[in-house]
């Protein structure tokens, strides 16, 4: 069955180049691909994945701001009794730093995966797979045992 994910960048972020490249490798990858855009919000992303029954939200965000535009994030999506994967990716702090803090901070946010702005949408699609299927056997073991 098609997975669909939601794709967008967060906040006032306008850079668009990164999510447009990964909604042409995730679709080539077999994805159902819900693309919000630029400057999306937290409820866009929230609304967007109850709309489409999405297994998955993926943020982008480059210029900078991504702690402040993802706090509150993962509650939302609690809130709404969404059980969802979620990555995110591109540029997540301000100038240089070390990617492992930044990495730490997002996974304690409560993101599945984080990703760097070097990243090859090949090695995010290979995660996504094995994330969305585990999660399939998981859920199909919990079927079985009810
Ligand atoms: C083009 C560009 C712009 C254009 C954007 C045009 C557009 N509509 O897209 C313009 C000129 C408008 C712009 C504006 C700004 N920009 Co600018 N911009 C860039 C630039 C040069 C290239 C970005 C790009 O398109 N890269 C090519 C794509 C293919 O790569 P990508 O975006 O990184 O995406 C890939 C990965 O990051 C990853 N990825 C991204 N998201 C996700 C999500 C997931 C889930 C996964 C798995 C992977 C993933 O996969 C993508 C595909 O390979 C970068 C510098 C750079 N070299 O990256 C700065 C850069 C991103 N911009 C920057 C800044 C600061 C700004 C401004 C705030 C500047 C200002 N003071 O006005 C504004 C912000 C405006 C706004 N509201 O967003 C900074 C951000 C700094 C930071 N984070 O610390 C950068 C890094 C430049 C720099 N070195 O300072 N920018």
């Amino acid at each position: 069955m098609t997975k669909t994910v939601i794709l967008g960048v967060i906040g006032s972020d306008a850079h668009v180049v990164g999510i447009t490249i990964l909604e042409q490798a995730l679709s080539a990858a077999g994805f159902d691909v819900v693309n919000l855009g630029v400057q999306s919000s937290q409820s866009e992303f929230v609304e967007a994945a109850e709309a489409n029954d999405a297994e998955a939200v993926l943020v982008s965000s480059l210029y900078g701001h991504a702690k402040q535009d993802c706090e509150g994030f993962h509650q939302r999506i609690a809130e709404a009794g969404l059980d969802v994967t979620t990555y995110i990716g591109g540029n997540l702090a301000v100038g240089q730093d070390d990617f492992e803090e930044t990495r730490s901070f997002f996974r304690k946010m409560g993101f599945d995966r984080v990703f760097d702005s070097e990243t090859d949408p090949e090695d995010a699609i290979a995660s996504l797979r094995a994330d969305l299927d585990m999660r399939s056997t998981e859920r199909e073991g919990q079927t079985v045992s009810a």
